[in-house]
């Protein structure tokens, strides 16, 4: 039960999320020094917080921004950056007066800035302290006219910025917006939260997920991650436009996200899940109305048997094989030279890699953040795309929420999350761009043009001694505007195939979810059916492992679409290997997402 009162409660949270103006207040430390009042005013430079200035990010109601502008400067504060995103901006007040600022005219609320600074540069140019519309955007500008050196700092994990350096704007304009392209999420599902909830946005798929028997609906998101990824491969908000965009935009802002949810409220999935939904997205990609030509996947394992063994990989590379991109997230365990996260290890797939953009759109001074995992000599990422601090959707009241660790809440729509995870979603919107404009280009043309492209990235800070290399940045940061000006080529990859016949155990690693103490292991799937890897893996190489709502023995879902959204199914608790696993605390956190936990958080630097 604790699973439906989780869902049911998310359900209630985003109708008032979405229909009440609340006024968020979180500013940990206010009190602790107003010292700072009556030294630094509007307009001086090179103001500190160590002087006892606050870091808030103030959001204005509509139309009312001029107002809280000066709201904050009368306070004593001063404009730091713009937030167009978010309609709000970032500043520095005395603590003394930041509960003046929340009830301020104009003001709709008023929130810790979490975001870290670059350390270079920023406070000798004094840059980033221009007030009004000139900040952010004229950075963002001379980003898009060139890539020359500029050492304004921008906020780069806001996507308008990411869409700039990543040339999706370019692609944008020359009319690729991921229009009739179809990108399955494999994620813990969507919410539809503004930005997500246009019509035809999002397509309902089958909901593998533990929180099917219990759900309200199917394919909610009770979790936050999978409504993340959405918001950065193709959110967009009401009435926004391409050519001047305002408000919330994704990276590719007319794709369609088709969700397939198989983690639950709180994050759990096992393999098994993971498989039948790339084996669905795989059958279905073509079926009526539908155009999947990628999936990503913002999620890996820590398992390590070899690709042409695993079961997981198997049935990526076969989703590949059949003309889908697998955008795969490379593991933020970074600290050491590892092999990438399970599947990004295939080397078939796209195996997206993190690039912090160091405060600046110029990628000459980007690295790969520590906590990025960048694979082996033999297995290196292929590219890297911004993952740090980026600003996408939030699920009010979501698992995420509840997290003491998660510092990333921005006014009420946004979050702000680091880790491969983003990276990929980042790249799935690219791949969608260039889909659209070259449909017959299989998933290994797609590839190696991103690859040729890219623009390398030469430091890498998991080893800031060691000039930089492909082992840490892979082909180097994506860019999608010299991947649609140069066109794909005929490349074929050539790697030896998985043979899918390892065990789901090898696949699993230290990932598996349980119930009461006890795991689910060994040769079964979640309702404790017998897993054959090499007769599954036979059915895969067909796109037959389905039959209707049948996977590998069991009903996992309905047997067609309805309605616009797949069939769903209600298990009973009978279905289950043993209903002792339902209403337990899970205790699994395969997502990459757990970048969500403290080390990785602080690793990317908040402050
Ligand atoms: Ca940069």
């Amino acid at each position: 039960m604790g699973v439906s009162l989780r869902v049911r409660g998310l359900v209630a949270a985003v109708a008032f999320g979405v229909a009440g103006s609340v006024v968020g207040l979180v500013l940990p430390g206010v009190g602790d020094a107003a010292k700072g009042i009556g030294t630094v005013g509007a307009g001086k430079a090179a103001a500190s917080t160590g002087t006892g200035l606050h870091r808030v990010v103030v959001m204005g109601a509509p139309g009312r921004q001029a107002e809280a502008q000066r709201a904050v400067l009368a306070l004593g504060g001063r404009i730091t950056r713009r937030l167009d995103v978010v309609n709000g901006f970032a500043a520095e007040i005395p603590a003394s007066a930041v509960a003046r600022l929340a009830e301020a005219p104009g003001v709709v609320s008023v929130t810790a800035d979490r975001k870290a600074r670059p350390t270079a540069g920023s406070a000798a140019s004094g840059r980033t302290s221009t007030a009004g519309p000139s900040s952010a955007s004229s950075a963002v500008k001379a980003a898009a006219s060139s890539r020359s050196a500029d050492t304004a700092t921008v906020d780069t994990g806001d996507l308008s910025v990411v869409t700039q350096l990543t040339g999706a704007r370019t692609a944008w304009a020359a009319g690729a917006t991921g229009s009739g392209v179809d990108v399955a999420l494999i994620d813990t599902g969507v919410a539809p939260v503004a930005g997500l909830d246009g019509a035809d946005k999002v397509l309902v798929g089958p909901d593998l997920s533990f929180d099917a028997p219990a759900a309200p609906a199917p394919g909610l998101d009770a979790y936050g991650h999978g409504t993340f990824m959405a918001g950065i491969i193709a959110g967009r908000d009401a009435g926004t436009s391409t050519r001047s965009p305002s408000g919330f935009m994704g990276v590719a802002p007319d794709a369609r996200i088709v969700d397939v949810k198989v983690g639950a409220y709180d994050g759990a999935a096992d393999v098994s899940q993971v498989i039948a939904a790339i084996d669905w997205v795989t059958q279905h990609a073509h079926d009526p109305g539908l155009n999947i030509r990628v999936i990503n996947l913002s999620y890996g394992t820590d398992g390590t048997q070899d690709y042409r063994l695993d079961p997981l990989a198997q049935a990526a590379e076969q989703a590949w094989k059949h003309g889908i991109v697998v955008v795969a997230a490379a593991g933020n365990d970074g600290k050491a030279t590892k092999a990438l996260a399970d599947p990004a290890a295939d080397p078939y797939l796209l195996a997206a890699g993190g690039d912090d953009p160091e405060g600046t759109p110029d990628p000459s001074d980007d690295s790969v953040p520590t906590f990025a995992q960048h694979g082996t000599n033999t297995r290196p990422v292929d590219v890297i795309a911004p993952a740090t601090h980026l600003l996408s959707l939030r699920v009010p009241g979501s698992y995420i929420d509840t997290l003491a660790t998660n510092t990333g809440q921005v006014g009420t729509r946004f979050q702000r999350g680091s880790g491969t995870s983003e990276a990929a979603a980042v790249v799935s919107g690219l791949v969608a761009l260039l889909i659209q404009k070259y449909p017959a280009a299989t998933p290994d043309a797609i590839k190696a043009l991103l690859a040729d492209t890219a623009v390398p990235v030469l430091r890498g800070s998991g080893k800031p001694s060691a000039p930089g290399q492909m082992l840490y940045s892979g082909h180097g940061l994506v860019d999608v505007a010299a991947a649609l000006a140069t066109g794909p080529g005929e490349q074929t990859q050539t790697w030896p195939a998985s043979t899918g016949s390892g065990t789901l155990d090898g696949a699993r690693g230290g990932s598996t979810v349980s119930a009461d103490g006890v795991p689910l292991t060994g040769q079964q799937d979640i309702f404790g059916h017998g897993f054959d890897s090499r007769a599954t893996a036979a059915r895969q190489v067909k796109a037959a492992s389905w039959s209707g709502g049948i996977w590998n023995g069991n009903r996992w879902t309905g047997d067609g679409w309805a309605d616009g959204r797949w069939t769903p199914t209600r298990w009973s608790g009978t279905d289950w290997a043993g209903s002792h696993w339902r209403g337990a605390a899970w205790s699994s956190m395969t997502w990459t997402g757990s970048h969500w936990r403290d080390e990785v958080w602080s690793t990317a630097g908040w402050e």
